[in-house]
This record gives structure tokens, C-alpha cells and sequence, in this order.
């Protein structure tokens, strides 16, 4: 199929690719239009690429899926293993009625993923190449380290965590925000083989300590506070309330490490607890610059981060070191076109797979220059992006399209008005980018000359696997494209039979990839269960995907439970615990709406007890019981008044009318009679304004 298709794309002119106005678009538009847009790279653009044709790419897909082994090592054999993987270079059963699903990549190959990120590029004399540019909330406030520099004050941070008793396979909590210290604690837990959890400094205290009591750390790492924008976050006395509440269930930490972040607050403001509390300031400068390298299986954990699904508790996805390390500086080196001049900011926070992948791991494995941003991005306004990218010359800028959007409703002046001649490569992940702001992005930002990786992939995957390699295709607007190097993308109908050509279906995927999770903590039959049996034989990703005449993919977001709000990924059922815990809320079911900005919204239908009446500081309680049990981020843009909720006989939620419903598409109910009280539909419109 694909050989046909780069046949007949081959003979398409090669050009300078500036946008045809024929397919005007707007927010919510049908791809239908899009599919025949190819917006060609440039020849420049092409002649300098890592991978310039089509026909390059194809070769070498098809030889990473023919030859995964063979062309996985080759491409490992370029980082340093203190001693190789055994004969057999991944072995895998991913078929659930063949036994357990277990995914192993260079397994009895001994490294260190932390070596390979730093002592290894100083060794290669980039010790005074910038790793980092620090970019503070406020303008002016900035900081940058060497790689040297880095590598020194992990050092010292894995010496200090040493001391303190953490050994290799503990887990330890990084509640952070976007300080250097951040990926400075992932490379130090990596060094010493302890296993990071790096939880989302928006996280509520109530979801940090769920996580703490699930993975049990010995010690925690924090700062005191942190500016976002024009406001002042006290992220210790979070933690502080998170860590009491882990204690009554059972977990309580040993050390609470603290980095004094003056620029937010002063220690005087900072509450504290003698005994569990250090500030990271007093001590960790006494500590030794150099530490020894903890040597790890390839298959020994890494990181474990927690991801919604669609039942309340969060997931524990397990990452190891060997395989992820591999895919996360391949998937980087080639969906960003990455070179060693490039000054590469992605705008994604640690405290997601993104930040874990392609802030931290991906760039620093090429020894790549990343600008860490602390604030908010249109702070203090809606030129903030790209006077950092001009001040640093970043030319790979990697993205959301809920930040795309937003930038896009404010005059396109706040973007002229700096050069961003510097930019090269664009990206774009989280969602789906709808063409309108795929445009923008490429005609204003961009200028019209950078590709956009927009780049799908998940949690779970640990990297890129539906992906444009820039100069490589000509791109469509809203369409990822083409499967990253060993990935085989198959698109099924509900009974799991694969579809080929041009089609729509659930999107899964055929046999490992070296960055794929290997279990979900303490619950490998959830694994099994949520991604490996609804379609027996593949990886089920949760995504709705359609394949176009030209074998271009095109995500059309979850099929499960799950909503995506700016990129985020929210459980339906985590936010209907969160509203059931308000002591005067019977009931609640949470469905997603399309919201302009964020992608999805969070439309909540409650239910209230008995005799209390609906009332607008009821609402306002309702939603501040959702910003208190997940965080600001889940708190729902609509709360539905609900006499009563649409239930079958056997009391099951139709969340398909309920969808319906909150989305106003009233004609479209469809079939109610199967309801066990069909009035229930028109008492809900009834409120639909209330
Ligand atoms: C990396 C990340 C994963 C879910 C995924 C999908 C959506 C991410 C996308 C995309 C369309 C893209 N998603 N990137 N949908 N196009 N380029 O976001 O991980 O937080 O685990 O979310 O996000 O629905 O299933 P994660």
C-alpha cells in the first residue's frame, strides 16, 4: 500500500509549500476537505533532512519492522552499555490468550540511562555546550547550565539521596514545577537506579497523596512555592496536607527535600516541620560533584508515572531503562529533523510523559540545548512564546494545540512583532490539532516554511509512534501521518478484525516497539485488561483513528471514558468520585464537550440528595470539591442540574444521550425507550438553562 502511495506521490511537484486558501476551515470542520491538501517541505528544507524523500522513509520502516532487532541494536550500539544485551534483542508475548502479556527490550544489556545523558556527551567534548536555559515566570529572571554544570549538580543531588538511605528500585516523589531542579531529579534518581514518580505540581494535595500511597516513597522533593503567571502557588503546604493525609493511610515519608524558590517566596513564609523537612539549599552543595553510576538491567524500572483511565484510581505506568532509552533519542533525533545547532523548548511540564520524554530524556540523550520555562505562556501577554524564542533562538518549538488556539484568538501582532527567524521545526501534541489552528500555527508562526511534527503517542508508548518526519512527506493539516520506525499501526472494527486501506476504526497496534510501558505498578491485570484484551492479539490505545485514501492517519480522539482538556487526561469517573465525595451530591455522570480552546470541556450532570435545593454557591462548592480532590485543571466548565440520570433497566448511564444532551444536539437523541424512565430526558432539557 505504501509503495503504491509513494509512487503516486513521488510524481507530485516538489515545492516551497505556502498553504492553499481553497480549503478555508473553521474550528470544528470536517477533515474531509483536508485530505487532499498536501502542503509539500521545501527543497531546502528536504536537502538538509535526516530523512528527505518518502522513499527514504519507506526503506527504513520497512526494514525496522522486518528486522526490529537488527535495526533497533544497530541504532543502541551508538549509546554506552557497560555490558551488551544477551542473544535475543527483545522478546515479547502480546497476545493474551497465550499468556501474559511481558514486553523485554536488550534485556541483560547493563547501562544507565543518566551516563548516557551526561557523562557521556562530556566525554564527547560537549561539557561546555549549554544543556539548559532557564526562562524564570518573569521576565529578566533566567539561568543556564553546561552540560558539566549539569552533570555536577545531579551529582550532587544522587550523592545526597545516597546519604539519606534511597537505594536502587525505591521510589521517589518529585513534586515540582518547571525549575532546572526537576530534570535535575529525574537524572539523579536515574543515576542511583531509583525509580522517579514525577507527579503534576497542579495536582491537589488529595491526588499526591493517592500517589504517594500507591508507590510509598522514602523521600519527596518539592520547593517552597512557584509563581505561575500573576500568581503565587505555596506548593509546600501542599505537600505538607498531602503527606498528613498518607500517613492516616498508612505511608508515611521519611524526608521532604525543599528547594527554596526566593523567587516566589522567602523561607520566613514557608511553613515547616523540623525533622522531615530539609531545605535542598543547606545541603545538597556539600556534596561531592562526582558519583559513581548505579550499572541497571535494561529491563529494571526507570519511572513510573500515573495516567487516568477510565476508572477512578490512577495508573501506575511503568517504564524501563533500556528500551525507552533507545526509542525516546531515536523518536526525538528524527520526528524533530534534531541537529546539534538546534536550540530545541518543548512548552510540556515534567509533570507529563511529554516533559518526561522530550524535556528531560529524548533531547538530552543527542546532547541537546532545551529551554526549561517556568511561567505561563501568555504571561504577561500573548508574546511571551516568541520572545523567548527569540531570545534564546530556539528553532524547534514543541507544543500544545490547546496553547495554539488560545494564542490565536489574540491579534496575530503579538506574534509579527518578534522574528522568530531561529524557527525551524514546529510540534504539536496532546490532542488532535484541528486544521484551522494547524494553519495558524504553520502560516504565522511558522511563516509558512516549518513543517509541524504533529507528533501522536501516549503515556503508555513512552514516545512517538504516529508521526511527520519533517522533509521527509508532504503534510496534511490535521493529520499525524505516518507510523514512527517499528511502529504497525492497525485500525480494527469492534470485533477486532483489522481493516485495511481506507477506513475508520479504533486504533491499535501490531507487536512491540522498544519505548512501549511494560506493566501498570502492582496491577498487571489492569494492563491486561484495559490494553490488551479488548482486542486480542494488539496494543489498544483507546483512540479513534480513520486512514485516508493516501494511508495518512488521522486521530479522532478517545473511545473511552477518558476527555482530554488542553492535552490533559481526565477520567470521567475520577471527576464523578470527586463530585459524589460533596456531602449533598446523590449521584453524577461526566461527559466531554468541545470546547474552543481546551479541545474538550468537563460537563458535569449532578443528581443532588434529597430536599436540597440547586443553588449558584452549591455549584461553586461542587466545582472546588473537584479542584480539591484532582486540581484546578479537572474543575468542570458546566454543572447540569439532574433530577434524575438516564439509566437502562439495569441501571447502567446512557452517557451516549447525556453526550448528546450537554452538547445540545437534541434531534439526535436517538432511541429512548430503552430507558427505565424515559422521562428523565425531558426533565434534563428542561434544566439544560438552569
Ligand atoms: C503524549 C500525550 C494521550 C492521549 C492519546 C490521544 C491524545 C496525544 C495526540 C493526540 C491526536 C496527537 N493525543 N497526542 N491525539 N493527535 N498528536 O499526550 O500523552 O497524556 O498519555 O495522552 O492524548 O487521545 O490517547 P497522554
Amino acid at each position: 500500500n505504501y509503495l503504491r502511495h509513494v509512487e503516486s506521490m513521488s510524481q507530485l511537484p516538489s515545492g516551497a509549500g505556502k498553504i492553499s486558501q481553497l480549503n478555508a476551515v473553521v474550528l470544528g470542520e470536517s477533515l474531509a476537505s483536508e485530505e487532499n491538501d498536501l502542503i509539500f517541505p521545501s527543497k531546502e528544507f528536504s536537502g538538509q533532512a535526516l530523512v528527505s524523500s518518502p522513499q527514504q522513509y519507506m526503506e527504513m520502516h520497512k526494514r525496522s519492522v522486518e528486522d526490529p532487532a537488527g535495526f533497533w541494536s544497530d541504532i543502541a550500539s551508538e549509546f554506552y552499555w557497560k555490558q551488551k544485551w544477551g542473544d535475543q534483542v527483545f522478546s515479547e508475548n502480546l497476545d493474551v490468550r497465550k499468556g501474559p502479556i511481558r514486553i523485554e527490550w536488550f534485556k541483560g544489556g547493563i547501562t544507565n540511562i543518566c551516563y548516557n545523558c551526561l557523562d557521556k556527551n562530556v566525554e564527547a567534548g560537549l561539557g561546555d555546550k549549554i544543556a539548559m536555559y532557564w526562562e524564570g515566570n518573569e521576565i529578566g529572571v533566567d539561568a543556564s547550565l553546561t552540560y558539566s554544570e549539569l552533570l555536577q549538580q545531579v551529582c550532587q543531588l544522587a550523592n545526597y539521596l545516597k546519604d539519606i538511605g534511597v537505594k536502587k528500585g525505591d521510589a521517589v516523589v518529585i513534586y515540582l514545577p518547571m525549575l532546572m531542579e526537576l530534570p535535575i531529579a529525574m537524572l539523579a534518581c536515574a543515576r542511583i537506579g531509583a525509580v522517579h514518580s514525577v507527579v503534576f505540581a497542579g495536582f491537589s494535595a488529595d491526588s499526591l497523596a493517592q500517589r504517594i500511597v500507591d508507590c510509598k516513597p522514602k523521600v519527596i522533593l518539592t520547593c517552597n512555592a512557584v509563581k505561575r503567571g500573576p500568581k503565587t502557588i505555596n506548593l509546600k503546604a501542599i505537600v505538607d496536607a498531602a503527606l498528613d493525609q498518607s500517613s492516616k493511610d498508612g505511608v508515611s515519608v521519611d524526608v521532604c527535600l525543599t528547594y527554596e524558590n526566593s523567587s516566589a517566596t522567602t523561607r520566613e513564609n514557608t511553613k515547616w516541620q523540623n525533622g522531615r523537612n530539609v531545605w535542598w539549599q543547606d545541603v545538597i552543595p556539600k556534596y561531592p560533584t562526582s558519583c559513581e553510576v548505579e550499572w541497571v538491567d535494561a529491563e529494571d524500572p526507570l519511572f513510573l508515572l500515573y495516567t487516568s483511565g477510565s476508572t477512578g484510581k490512577p495508573k501506575g505506568v511503568l517504564h524501563t531503562t533500556g528500551g525507552y532509552m533507545i526509542y525516546t533519542a531515536t523518536t526525538f533525533k528524527y520526528a524533530f529533523d534534531y541537529k546539534p545547532t538546534d536550540v530545541y523548548w518543548c512548552t510540556a511540564d515534567c509533570g507529563w510523559i511529554t516533559g518526561h520524554s522530550y524535556v528531560t530524556y529524548g533531547p538530552m540523550l543527542n546532547g541537546a540545548t532545551v529551554v526549561v520555562f517556568e511561567g505561563a505562556p501568555n504571561y504577561p501577554d500573548s508574546g511571551r512564546c516568541w520572545d523567548i524564542v527569540d531570545k534564546y533562538k530556539v528553532s524547534i518549538f514543541y507544543t500544545a494545540p490547546t496553547l495554539v488556539r488560545s494564542l490565536m484568538r489574540d491579534d496575530d501582532k503579538f506574534v509579527t512583532r518578534y522574528s522568530r527567524k531561529s524557527l525551524r521545526v514546529l510540534g504539536s501534541v496532546g490532542e488532535p490539532i484541528n486544521p484551522s489552528a494547524w494553519r495558524w500555527f504553520f502560516n504565522v508562526v511558522g511563516d509558512s516554511r516549518c513543517p509541524i511534527s504533529d507528533t501522536w503517542w501516549q503515556t503508555e508508548t513512552g514516545g512517538f509512534m504516529i508521526t511527520p518526519l519533517p522533509g521527509a512527506w508532504p503534510q496534511k493539516p490535521g493529520s499525524a501521518t505516518f507510523p514512527f520506525f517499528g511502529v504497525q499501526p492497525v485500525i480494527v472494527d469492534e470485533k477486532g478484525n483489522e481493516i485495511e486501506g481506507e477506513c475508520s476504526g479504533y486504533l491499535c497496534v501490531k507487536g512491540s516497539w522498544p519505548g512501549a510501558f511494560r506493566t501498570l505498578f502492582g496491577d498487571h491485570d489492569r494492563y491486561e485488561t484495559t490494553y490488551f484484551k479488548p482486542f486480542a492479539g494488539y496494543y489498544f490505545s483507546g483512540d479513534g483513528c480513520s486512514r485516508d485514501k493516501d494511508g495518512y492517519y488521522w486521530l479522532t480522539g478517545r473511545v473511552d471514558d477518558v476527555i482530554n482538556v488542553s492535552g490533559h487526561r481526565i477520567g470521567t469517573a475520577e471527576v464523578e468520585s470527586a463530585l459524589v465525595l460533596h456531602p449533598q451530591c446523590a449521584e453524577a455522570a461526566v461527559v466531554g464537550i468541545d470546547h474552543e480552546v481546551k479541545g474538550q470541556g468537563i460537563y458535569a450532570f449532578v443528581t443532588l440528595l434529597e430536599g436540597v435545593a440547586y443553588s449558584e454557591e452549591l455549584r461553586k462548592s461542587l466545582v472546588l470539591m473537584v479542584r480539591n480532590q484532582i486540581g484546578a485543571f479537572a474543575a468542570p466548565d458546566r454543572i447540569h442540574w439532574a433530577p434524575g440520570l438516564p439509566k437502562t433497566r439495569s441501571g447502567k448511564i446512557m452517557r451516549r444521550i447525556l453526550r448528546k444532551i450537554a452538547s445540545r444536539q437534541l434531534e439526535e437523541l436517538g432511541d429512548i425507550s430503552t430507558l427505565a424512565d424515559p422521562s428523565v430526558v425531558d426533565q434534563l432539557i428542561a434544566l439544560a438553562d438552569v
